[in-house]
């Protein structure tokens, strides 16, 4: 018998904390939430059918909570131990995101729930970066870097314990996990003070504005968080009716019937003032990190839905011959819109085509007309079975790129020769990220297990 509160529980409670201490910090960031809550349950009410699909997936129930955070930190040690801390809230690291090709020195994981109910009960995800010092070509300026990071200290100490407590009993009690999401919170405070002077800070912007967001300040303050929209069309066209200005394009794949994958879409960040420690004291000075950001969750790709996605990506970009900016944003939307007619856009062909992942279930319960062999297809035709896309849970580096860029201004663009490093990544995290079509594929045939042995279907282990 335990009393633990169940991870599922805490990280609720952390997520709707952090949302609440991000609308005090960022008010903008509240406007955007209502924006938000309004076109959802307006676009609920005009679609019936997407309602009631969402109802069957859950996802109904989760998309008021719904919302995905990010943070940058600077050393091995600030990764590992987040990944402790994320750890007791039931978040695993998914994934590995290398964002060096896009001019972008960090690499990436999201912390996030990984099991269907888990998910449900919290889809609270963030996207963490871990800066690669090692692009910073100024030896002295890295050596800086260095030092400034490791005098810093993230977590409050006693959140550390909560975390050892947690670790060595195995959970935490109400009264614990209470605390613990306050101590937890601190880490993700935005800090108006500097750790370093305005020239130092200058010197880190001067190598990339990312190296001064991480190097330069107390902490990994959460730099947006972003609630799921059904129609980020309208959310975007709405925006600036409340006083909000999008960036130009939506990132990730055009509009479409059935949404695939993820489509976001962020304000630009905000110039904040700063006060940096100087040898005489306190200068004023200004920063920019936070901004707001919206999402469209559609459903997740199989791999080779994905290698489909990356190529006509590509594709539109290619011919675009650029960036996609605020000059050429229409042209993009058009060569997206053209080059994915290529995608087919109903859910039947998607998966059929095993475009796309499925989540099932047994409409009719075992009894008399018991099937006598498990065909997926004349059960779902017959409509004793019955399916719903799986939503993707996770992240795309060109897309993160994206927002990183429009938020980083015009210093940001830099070209680095380093590849990949997966292993290096998980080295600093000190465990192996995991694989999210692994995840999907796995959610995927445990649907149709259940609802093939709810039918009654005989050796249910029809593979999809
Ligand atoms: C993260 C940017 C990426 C997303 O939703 O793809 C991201 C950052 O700016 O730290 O949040
Ligand atoms: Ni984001």
């Amino acid at each position: 018998m335990s009393n633990f509160v169940s991870p599922d529980r805490i990280r609720a409670d952390f997520s709707r904390a952090m949302s609440a201490m991000y609308q005090q910090e960022v008010p903008l960031y509240g406007d955007l939430m209502q924006l938000v809550a309004d076109t959802n349950a307006r676009t609920l009410q005009a679609q019936p059918s997407l309602a009631q699909a969402l109802t069957h997936t859950g996802e109904i129930e989760r998309l008021d909570l719904e919302r995905h955070g990010a943070i940058r930190v600077g050393t091995a040690e600030e990764l590992a131990t987040l990944g402790r801390l994320f750890a007791v809230m039931g978040m695993l690291p998914v994934g590995y995101y290398d964002l060096t090709p896009a001019g972008v020195p960090v690499h990436s994981t999201a912390f996030r729930a990984v099991e269907e109910a888990a998910l449900r009960a919290s889809p609270f995800r963030v996207f963490t970066s871990l800066l690669r010092l090692e692009l910073i070509e100024d030896t002295q300026l890295r050596a800086f870097a260095e030092r400034t990071l490791a005098a810093r200290q993230i977590f409050t100490p006693r959140v550390i314990e909560l975390i050892e407590q947690a670790e060595g009993e195995g959970g935490l009690s109400e009264a614990a996990a209470s605390e613990f999401v306050t101590q937890a919170l601190e880490t993700f405070r935005w800090h108006g003070q500097a750790t370093v002077s305005l020239a130092d800070y200058q010197r880190l912007d001067g190598a990339h504005r990312l190296i001064a967001d991480v190097v330069a300040f107390k902490g990994p303050h959460i730099n947006h968080l972003t609630p799921r929209t059904l129609d980020i069309d309208k959310v975007q066209a709405d925006m600036p009716s409340r006083g909000i200005t999008p960036k130009a394009v939506i990132e990730g794949p055009p509009r479409r019937q059935c949404p695939i994958l993820l489509r976001q879409t962020s304000f630009k960040a905000l110039n904040e003032a700063i006060d940096f420690v100087g040898a005489q004291g306190v200068e004023q000075g200004s920063h920019s990190a936070r901004f707001g950001e919206i999402e469209q969750r559609g459903v997740a790709l199989t791999p080779e839905g994905r290698a489909l996605y990356d190529s006509l990506l590509g594709q539109a970009r290619e011919a675009l011959g650029g960036f996609p900016s605020e000059a050429n944003a229409l042209r993009y939307s058009e060569l997206l819109a053209d080059v994915f007619k290529a995608f087919p856009d109903d859910y039947d062909t998607l998966r059929r085509e095993r475009l796309a992942f499925f989540r099932y279930r047994a409409v009719e319960p075992a009894g008399a007309g018991d099937e006598a062999s498990a065909d997926v297809e004349a059960l779902l035709a017959s409509g004793r079975l019955a399916c719903e896309p799986l939503v993707y849970e996770d992240f795309l580096p060109v897309s993160a790129a994206g927002i990183f860029q429009s938020n980083l201004g015009d210093n940001a663009q830099a070209q680095y020769a380093q590849v990949s490093n997966r292993d290096a990544f998980e080295q600093a995290l000190g465990r192996e990220t995991l694989d999210e079509l692994q995840i999907y594929a796995r959610t995927q045939q445990a649907s149709l297990d259940n609802a093939l042995k709810a039918l009654g279907v005989p050796g249910h282990a029809a593979a999809v």
